[in-house]
């Protein structure tokens, strides 16, 4: 009996009860999940690039540690997804070729650069701030080991957009060289930020996409645009506290829709980004194929201890 045959899946989902490893479930629910687990743990290996490229020039030793604590976590957040993927039944090794050989995506976010240390309060700001927006609803995502993975990563985000916004404040609040420095890491990562959420589910600029099959069996809760405009409507508060001007001057509230408009995105822009046109993609998998062939050894020493272990309990 398959799993569309049994009827259970489609009663679970019904319910809205979780699917758990050992449940049935159709093939394609698999892949999609496979295919958005995978992707969002290659993003947080990936993402610790950016921030990481700062480590060692970080303005103060508080600085300092508190930036190495937030990569930690993305490191952290990216093992806690390749296991949560190994649960439907793929290899983490796999899902890293897919990575490496370009089969599988990661956020297009991370494939810009980090130029001043204000792009760090920029990234904790506003790509932490669209990470966690788009990340509480799949809290609520009807595969178990997903849903209860993201409530973790959710509170660590949380602390990562604080730290963010306080770098941006204490720039804000600096000399008028900090300030045009934060001002500046603003205007270049606010369209891309609101790139993160994926492209238009209908209209002119949308291209087929996952969201109303994924609505439909629970996974995403949100479409993609609603999730934006909420993203919007929370950060501009934020930069009018913070004394950022958001770069878009078609940003203004819409009394009759209860929502700020924006300006038109660039999905060009977004597209080309994803096909390995952006400015840092090449640069992004090199170093991750180095890191991957230089840590081989680590690999293989923890599977000989894990073997040698293993040896010694059956003794
Ligand atoms: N970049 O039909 P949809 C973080 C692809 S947060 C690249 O809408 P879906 C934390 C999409 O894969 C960032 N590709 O697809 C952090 C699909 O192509 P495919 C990661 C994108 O899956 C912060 C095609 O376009 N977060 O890392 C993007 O239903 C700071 C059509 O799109 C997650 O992954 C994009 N922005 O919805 C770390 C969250 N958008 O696969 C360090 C979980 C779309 O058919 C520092 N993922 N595409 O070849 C999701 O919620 C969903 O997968 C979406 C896309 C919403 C991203």
């Amino acid at each position: 009996l398959n799993a569309a045959e049994s009827g259970l899946f489609d009663d679970l989902i019904e319910a809205d009860q979780r699917i758990e490893p050992r449940d049935e479930m159709p093939e394609a629910y698999r892949q999609t999940l496979i295919r958005q687990i995978a992707q969002h743990a290659h993003s947080e290996i990936i993402g610790m690039q950016p921030e990481g490229n700062w480590i060692t020039r970080a303005p103060s030793l508080r600085r300092k540690a508190i930036l190495m604590a937030k990569v930690q976590d993305e490191a952290g957040h990216g093992l806690y997804l390749y296991s949560a993927a190994e649960t439907l039944g793929v290899d983490r090794a796999e899902l890293l070729d897919r990575l490496h050989s370009g089969k599988q995506k990661y956020s297009s976010i991370f494939n810009y650069p980090t130029l001043t240390w204000a792009d760090c309060g920029a990234i904790g700001w506003l790509v932490d701030g669209a990470a966690i927006m788009n990340q509480v609803p799949l809290c609520r995502c009807s595969y178990g080991p997903y849903a209860r993975a993201m409530i973790r990563v959710c509170k660590e985000e949380s602390f990562h957009q604080r730290q963010g916004f306080e770098i941006l404040w204490t720039l804000m609040r600096g000399t008028e060289e900090q300030q045009e420095m934060a001002q500046d890491a603003a205007n270049r990562w606010w369209w891309p930020s609101l790139m993160m959420f994926g492209p238009p589910d209908t209209g002119e600029a949308a291209q087929g996409g996952h969201t109303e099959q994924s609505m439909a069996w629970g996974i995403k809760r949100f479409s993609n645009d609603d999730l934006r405009q909420k993203f919007v409507d929370m950060m501009v508060p934020q930069a009018e506290k913070l004394g950022l001007v958001l770069p878009d001057p078609e940003l203004r509230w819409n009394e009759e829709r209860g929502h700020y408009d924006f300006g038109p995105i660039d999905w060009d822009e977004f597209w080309r980004v994803l096909k390995g046109d952006g400015p840092c993609n090449a640069e992004r998998l090199t170093h991750r194929r180095a890191a991957h062939e230089e840590g081989a050894w680590v690999r293989e020493a923890a599977t000989a201890y894990a073997a040698k272990q293993a040896a010694r309990e059956r003794r």
